[in-house]
C-alpha cells in the first residue's frame, strides 16, 4: 500500500517508473529497521564496507568509480524556458530538448533494480522554513546518505497532504557513463534530473540541487534567500547570544569556521561557540524585522583530507560514529579509515580510494589523485546530532536572528584580514566581487583569480544579475538588516607563508565583527570600507603575531585593488546586462575612492 494518496506524488512516480522501468518500487519510511536492511543488502554486494564497529560504531565505507569523485559543474544545467533566465554564468539547455535527450538515457535505466522513493524535508518538518522533496533513486548509497543529510520519513508525506508543492528529484546511476552524466534543474517545474553519477554533490538532490539551486529560484519568487553559508553562534560570558552567517568558496575552511574552538584566552573568560550549520542557510525576514536563518540540512557532507585534531576536532568527533565515508583510505590492520592530513602515521597496510593496495611511501604531492590513500575530495557524511558543538538553536524551527553576514575569499594580498561594508547595498556589492586565487607553491607567486559571487557561482538557479538584484531588493525588505563584512584568512608574506594563524583564532576577528554590530568598537574608513584599528583585534596569547603584524594584515593595497577593479569590470561584463545599475554605481564609486587615495 502507498503511504500517501497524493495524486501529484503518485502520478509522477508512476510516470518516472514507466520511463525507468524498475523491477520494483520501495518507499523509504525513515526507520532504523529499514535502513539496517538496506545496509545489509549493500554490504552483501560490496556497495558499502563495514568498518571496525568498536572504534567506529555505525560507520561504513563506500568507493565511487574513479571518474565520479566530485561535482561536475560542466555537466550541471539550469533549464529555464529562456537562456536569459539561466544567465551567462550557468550552463543552459532548452528544457524540451533536454527532456528528450535525458528521456532516452533514463529509458529502462532501472531495469533489474529497485526504485527507492525518499520523502524528505529540508529543515524541520512543519517549520515556517520547511520545503519538501521526494527523490527517486536506484542507489542504496543515496538512500543511506539522504537519511543522514535530510529529514526522511512518512511525516513529510503527512505534512505535504494533497499539495503539489514538492520538489521532484529523479536520480539514476544508469551506467555511470561519464560522457552521459547530467545534473539538470528545471526551476520553473520544481524538478531535478540527475543521471550517470553516484557521487554525493551530484546525487544527494536535497543538497546543492534543491537547497541552493532550486531554493534560490524559489527564494527570489517568494521573498527569501537560499545561501551557501555556514551559521555560527557565539555565547558571551554574560550569556548573550549572537549569530553570524558566512559564505566562502570551496577550500577556504568553511566547515572549520562553523565548528571553531575558541582560543584559550576566550574559553577562560567563558565564551562559547556553537555550530548551527556548515554549508547552507535559508534566510527569511522575521516579524521583528530582523533576518532569521535556518540550516535546512540534517548532517554534514564534509571533506575528509585535512580534518584533524588541530584543524577541526569537532568534525573529527562528529564522524567517529554513524558515518558513511566515501573514497577515504582503509587501514586493513584495524579496519578503520585514514586520510592525508589526519595524522602523521599513514597505515602500513592499506587500500586506497581506488580499492588498490596502497604504499604511503609512494605519495607524490604533485600527483595527489593517483598517489594518495584518500581521494583529495573524499568525504564523510555525518549526522549533525553527533556534532559536539551543535547549537541547541539548530533544533529551533524559527531559526536564529543574524547579526552579521560574512563573505570571504582566499587572497594572497588584495583583501585585508577584515573589512566592513558601509551599507546593505555596498555589502551586496562586496559579495558580488568575492574571489579566490590559488597560491602557487613558489614564494609569493599567485595563481588565477576566480570570481565566486557570494560563494554561489555554481549554485544560483537563475541569472546571476537577477540574483544580485534580489539581494538588493531584500535589503529594502529587512527593517533591521545584519551588517555585512569581508574576511581573508589567507594573506601571505613575501615568502608565501600565511601571516594570520587562522582556525580557532579566527574567533578574534568574529568578535571584532560582532562588536561592530553592537556599536561598541570604532573603526577607520578606507576606500573599500571600514577596517579595524589594529589594537582592537585581540592578540593575547598569540605566538608570533604582534601589533605590527595586524597592521600589515589590515593594509589596503590601493594598486592591487585598482587592478582588481579591472578584473571585476570584465566579470560584470561576463555576467551581462542583468547586472543591476546599483552594482555598477558601487563599482564606479569604489574606483573613484581608490584613485583619490592613490
Ligand atoms: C560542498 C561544496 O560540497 O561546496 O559543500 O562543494
Ligand atoms: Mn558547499
Amino acid at each position: 500500500m502507498n503511504p500517501t494518496n497524493n495524486r501529484f506524488v503518485l502520478d509522477w512516480i508512476s510516470d518516472m517508473a514507466a520511463m525507468t522501468k524498475p523491477d520494483n518500487i520501495v518507499w523509504i519510511d525513515g526507520s532504523e529497521e529499514q535502513a539496517q536492511g538496506l545496509r545489509e543488502q549493500a554490504l552483501s554486494t560490496g556497495e558499502i564496507i563495514k568498518l571496525n564497529q568498536e572504534k567506529l560504531p555505525g560507520c561504513y565505507l563506500h568507493r565511487t568509480v574513479h571518474n565520479d569523485v566530485a561535482r561536475v559543474e560542466g555537466r550541471t544545467f539550469i533549464c529555464t524556458s529562456t537562456k536569459e533566465g539561466a544567465g551567462n554564468i550557468n550552463n543552459w539547455m532548452d528544457p524540451v530538448e533536454c527532456k528528450e535527450k535525458l528521456t532516452r538515457l533514463y529509458t529502462g535505466s532501472m531495469k533489474g533494480r529497485t526504485m527507492y522513493v525518499i520523502p524528505y524535508s529540508m529543515s524541520i518538518v512543519g517549520s515556517p522554513f520547511a520545503k519538501y522533496g521526494i527523490e527517486l533513486t536506484d542507489s542504496i548509497y543515496v538512500v543511506l546518505n539522504m537519511e543522514i543529510m535530510t529529514r526522511v520519513g512518512y511525516d513529510v508525506l503527512d505534512a505535504l497532504g494533497d499539495s503539489a508543492d514538492f520538489i521532484k528529484g529523479l536520480h539514476s546511476k544508469a551506467d555511470l557513463d561519464e560522457s552521459n552524466r547530467y545534473i539538470i534543474h528545471f526551476p520553473e517545474e520544481n524538478t531535478i534530473w540527475s543521471i550517470n553519477s553516484n557521487y554525493g554533490g551530484n546525487v544527494l538532490l536535497g543538497k546543492k540541487c534543491f537547497a541552493l539551486r532550486i531554493a534560490s529560484f524559489l527564494g527570489r519568487k517568494e521573498g527569501w534567500m537560499a545561501e551557501h553559508m555556514l551559521i555560527l553562534g557565539v555565547t558571551y560570558p554574560n550569556g548573550e547570544k549572537k549569530y553570524v552567517t558566512a559564505a566562502f568558496p570551496s577550500a577556504c575552511g568553511k566547515t572549520n569556521l562553523a565548528m571553531l574552538i575558541p582560543p584559550e584566552v576566550y574559553q577562560k573568560q567563558g565564551y562559547k561557540v556553537e555550530c548551527v550549520g556548515d554549508d547552507i542557510a535559508w534566510l527569511r525576514v522575521g516579524e521583528d524585522g530582523r533576518l532569521w536563518a535556518v540550516n535546512p540540512e540534517n548532517g554534514f557532507f564534509g571533506v575528509a583530507p585535512g580534518t584533524n585534531e588541530k584543524s577541526n576536532p569537532n568534525a573529527l568527533h562528529t564522524c567517529m560514529k554513524d558515518t558513511i565515508f566515501t573514497n577515504v583510505c582503509l587501514n586493513t590492520d584495524t579496519n578503520t579509515v585514514w586520510w592525508e592530513g589526519l595524522d602523521k602515521n599513514p597505515p602500513e597496510h592499506a587500500i586506497n580510494w581506488k580499492g588498490e593496495p596502497w604504499d604511503y611511501r609512494k605519495y607524490d604531492k604533485a600527483d595527489k589523485v593517483n598517489t594518495s590513500g584518500a581521494h583529495p575530495n573524499s568525504r564523510f557524511t555525518a549526522k549533525a546530532v553527533n556534532c559536539p558543538c551543535l547549537s541547541p538553536a539548530y533544533y529551533d524551527p524559527q531559526g536564529v536572528p543574524v547579526d552579521a553576514v560574512i563573505f570571504g575569499g582566499r587572497r594572497a594580498r588584495t583583501a585585508p584580514l577584515v573589512y566592513q561594508s558601509t551599507s546593505w547595498q555596498n555589502g551586496a556589492f562586496v559579495g558580488s566581487i568575492m574571489a579566490s586565487e590559488t597560491t602557487a607553491a613558489a614564494a609569493g607567486a599567485v595563481g588565477v583569480v576566480r570570481r565566486d559571487p557570494m560563494a554561489m557561482r555554481p549554485f544560483v538557479g537563475y541569472n546571476m544579475g537577477d540574483y544580485w538584484a534580489h539581494w538588493l531588493t531584500m535589503g529594502t525588505k529587512i527593517p533591521h538588516p545584519p551588517k555585512i563584512f569581508h574576511v581573508n584568512w589567507f594573506r601571505t608574506d613575501a615568502e608565501g607563508n600565511f601571516i594570520w594563524p587562522g582556525f580557532g583564532d579566527n574567533m578574534r576577528v568574529v568578535l571584532w565583527i560582532l562588536a561592530r554590530c553592537a556599536g561598541t568598537v570604532d573603526a577607520d574608513i578606507t576606500p573599500i570600507g571600514y577596517i579595524p584599528k589594529a589594537e582592537d583585534i585581540c592578540i593575547d596569547g598569540l605566538d608570533g603575531v604582534t601589533l605590527d603584524t595586524v597592521k600589515d594584515l589590515l593594509t589596503v593595497d590601493t594598486a592591487a585593488w585598482l587592478e582588481d577593479v579591472e578584473n571585476i569590470k570584465a566579470f560584470y561584463a561576463q555576467v551581462g546586462d542583468h547586472v543591476p545599475q546599483a552594482m555598477y554605481d558601487e563599482l564606479a564609486a569604489l574606483e573613484a575612492r581608490l584613485k583619490a587615495a592613490k
